[in-house]
């Protein structure tokens, strides 16, 4: 048996998800965000870019010389909707676009179409020849994006059209890299993940080989020399000594799900303990109280260890959809709810934020803290249309379908619920399908019922998510830490009380389940006052409020002026209320003339001031 990791995720198209907060998100993405990432991607050129390298129409290419990544990243986020739903004229522009990108393809498999539309007129950037300027170029970064997305088409569909490209550019890698050809590295990560998904896909060792390769590479200056900014990408040191997040965030999410890939297929202890340290380094000293990551917009970086401004945060929404995917990898790889306790942080926070209610506005930066003047989104303050480098939109079209894959995974008999997402589930345990059926109004409440139908009794060890914020831990490690006691926490199986069996942060109850069987678990969800390690300076002397898994913030939309100087006394009471109307409807938290909303919500009411760590007066009253 090949090694892989220990446990499997239930996959996205198993799961259907029903419930009153994701699900329309979903509905939005499909109707709304991917048709618009389409259309710009058609009016912006990076489309006819590929009509051009095929030569079925003239002119110079348009746009940013790693645009054809963009059309990639949409085409995988349609592949993924076309699983979810039957769509046939999404299935025939699809099949129309992967014409455009075979035609686009050279005859050895080489595609980038700037180089292939005119080989001569490429900025230096670009690199006179194929892959002579790796560092910059991206021409990996794009055919990487091009591999997920292959995969992703022939999953939905069944027809190789897309993946015979793939292919067909992944041999081509294979005769020009390796330990007897160039020994260079991308710039920016993102080849690693999709030569893995190839290799999953097609069972061929050779490009799990290469994704080794790549990451292997790194550090080792055997192709030309390694500058002083290395460390932007992750290029400073073998990866197996890295112990600190470095450089470009998104690029080191992406790498560091590629080196957990790695890993479990190869059950490789030195990337294991590697990821390991980097995970520790990032949650405990890194990692901001959304869930986001990356401190500065200068190279979108991560900062030093307790580096983490506010108001300059860069916490670009790729790099929260990169420390999703790893987070998720990492859980799959330990089997540990921690790596979820992050991964949920990120998803209804640094990560959601990052698109508007109406899918067609989007946050490059997401910011704890705004002043309402600084145009802190790529010369805006509020959530834009679309962006000359447009990662982040065309990240989130991607991301948004495969969430249903993160509720659910299995391990043999063991089925781990990590989200609580009202959605119903097919799992296929003991040789059985078994069916879940969630429902909850997570996140506005901590109720969450699971009933199990079975055509006949079947024995699993049915693990469930106790989540860190329910017991009194923000976030692994010593970064947050809660003022406040989390209150009880309630399991019920059949209305009869269980107790919680604690299996690496999961309530475990292994017994034979019976159709109908009803488990049901109440979290706590109180208001709770998050504090920060003092070495973080920007959070000195303030405190953030959260309610679940949702952080909140203030704006002066309903605070006034000065919510970032304002203070909150301690011995506030603060409430949580239901509003139906308000911002697609949220739980406001509200006491001392203070009105909090979830920190995804803000910036729908206009330009405005906003604070996730409000001033703290320790004064009683
Ligand atoms: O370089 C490609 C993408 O553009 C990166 O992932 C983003 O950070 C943005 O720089
Ligand atoms: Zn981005």
């Amino acid at each position: 048996m090949p090694h892989d990791y220990p446990i499997a995720p239930v996959p996205f198209y198993s799961v259907s998800v029903k419930d009153a907060f994701w699900a329309p998100r979903l509905e939005t993405n499909h109707t709304a965000t991917l048709p618009y990432n389409f259309q710009k991607c058609e009016e912006t050129g990076r489309i006819s870019n590929f009509a051009k390298a095929a030569g079925w129409i003239d002119g110079p290419h348009e746009g940013i010389f790693f645009n054809d990544s963009d059309v990639f990243k949409v085409m995988e986020g349609a592949a993924y909707s076309l699983r979810l739903q039957n769509d046939p004229r999404l299935d025939a522009y699809l099949d129309e676009m992967i014409a455009k990108v075979a035609g686009a393809q050279e005859d050895d498999g080489y595609l980038y179409t700037i180089r292939t539309i005119d080989a001569n007129a490429v900025p230096e950037r670009v690199g006179k020849t194929r892959w002579s300027n790796l560092k910059v170029s991206h021409e990996l970064y794009n055919v990487g994006h091009m591999y997920e997305a292959a995969v992703a088409h022939v999953q939905a569909t069944g027809k190789r059209t897309f993946l015979n490209v793939a292919l067909k550019n992944a041999e081509l890698l294979l005769k020009v890299f390796g330990p007897a050809g160039i020994r260079d590295v991308p710039g920016h990560q993102e080849i690693e993940i999709g030569l893995v998904k190839l290799y999953r896909e097609t069972g061929d060792q050779r490009f799990l080989d290469l994704a080794k390769f790549f990451l292997d590479e790194r550090g080792r200056a055997n192709g030309p020399m390694l500058g002083e900014d290395a460390h932007l990408r992750q290029d400073h040191k073998p990866i197996t000594e890295q112990d600190e997040a470095v450089g470009h965030a998104v690029r080191a999410g992406y790498m560091y799900s590629a080196m957990a890939d790695v890993a479990a297929l190869t059950s490789d202890a030195t990337y294991m303990a590697a990821s390991d340290r980097l995970w520790a380094n990032v949650v405990g000293k890194k990692m901001y109280v959304t869930g986001g990551i990356g401190s500065h917009h200068q190279h979108e970086v991560f900062g030093d260890n307790f580096e983490l401004p506010n108001e300059t945060a860069y916490c670009e929404t790729c790099a929260a959809i990169a420390n999703a995917m790893w987070n998720h990898r990492m859980f799959l790889l330990h089997g540990d709810a921690k790596y979820v306790d992050v991964l949920e942080r990120v998803l209804y926070n640094g990560f959601l934020s990052g698109v508007a209610f109406d899918g067609k506005h989007f946050f490059y930066p997401n910011p704890l803290s705004a002043d309402g003047v600084w145009a802190f989104n790529k010369g805006s303050n509020v959530r834009q249309p679309w962006f000359g480098c447009s990662c982040c939109p065309t990240n989130v079209v991607r991301f948004l379908p495969s969430l249903s894959g993160y509720v659910y995974a299995q391990d043999g008999d063991t089925v781990y619920v990590n989200l609580f997402v009202g959605s119903e589930a097919t799992v296929t345990v003991q040789g059985r399908q078994v069916t879940f059926i969630q429902e909850t109004r997570y996140p506005w409440d901590g109720n969450i019922q699971l009933t199990v139908k079975t055509d006949a009794p079947v024995y699993f060890d049915l693990r469930i998510r106790i989540p860190g914020w329910a017991q009194g831990c923000p976030v692994p490690g010593n970064l947050y830490r809660y003022v406040n006691s989390s209150g009880t926490i309630v399991l019920n199986v059949n209305n009869t009380s269980s107790a919680l069996k604690m299996n690496k942060g999961f309530a475990s109850m292994q017994r034979t389940w019976h159709n109908g069987d009803v488990m049901t678990l109440q979290l706590p969800m109180m208001v709770q006052r998050v504090l920060c390690d003092d070495r973080v300076e920007a959070n000195r002397e303030r405190v953030a409020v959260e309610r679940g898994p949702l952080v909140f913030c203030a704006e002066a939309v309903d605070n006034g002026v000065g919510v970032r100087e304002r203070m909150l006394n301690d011995s506030q009471i603060l409430n949580a209320d239901f509003h139906a109307d308000l911002l697609n409807g949220v739980m406001t938290v509200t006491g001392g003339g203070w009105t909090l909303i979830p920190y995804y919500a803000w910036c729908h009411r206009g330009n405005t001031e906003m604070a996730v760590w409000l001033k703290r007066n320790h004064e009683m009253g």
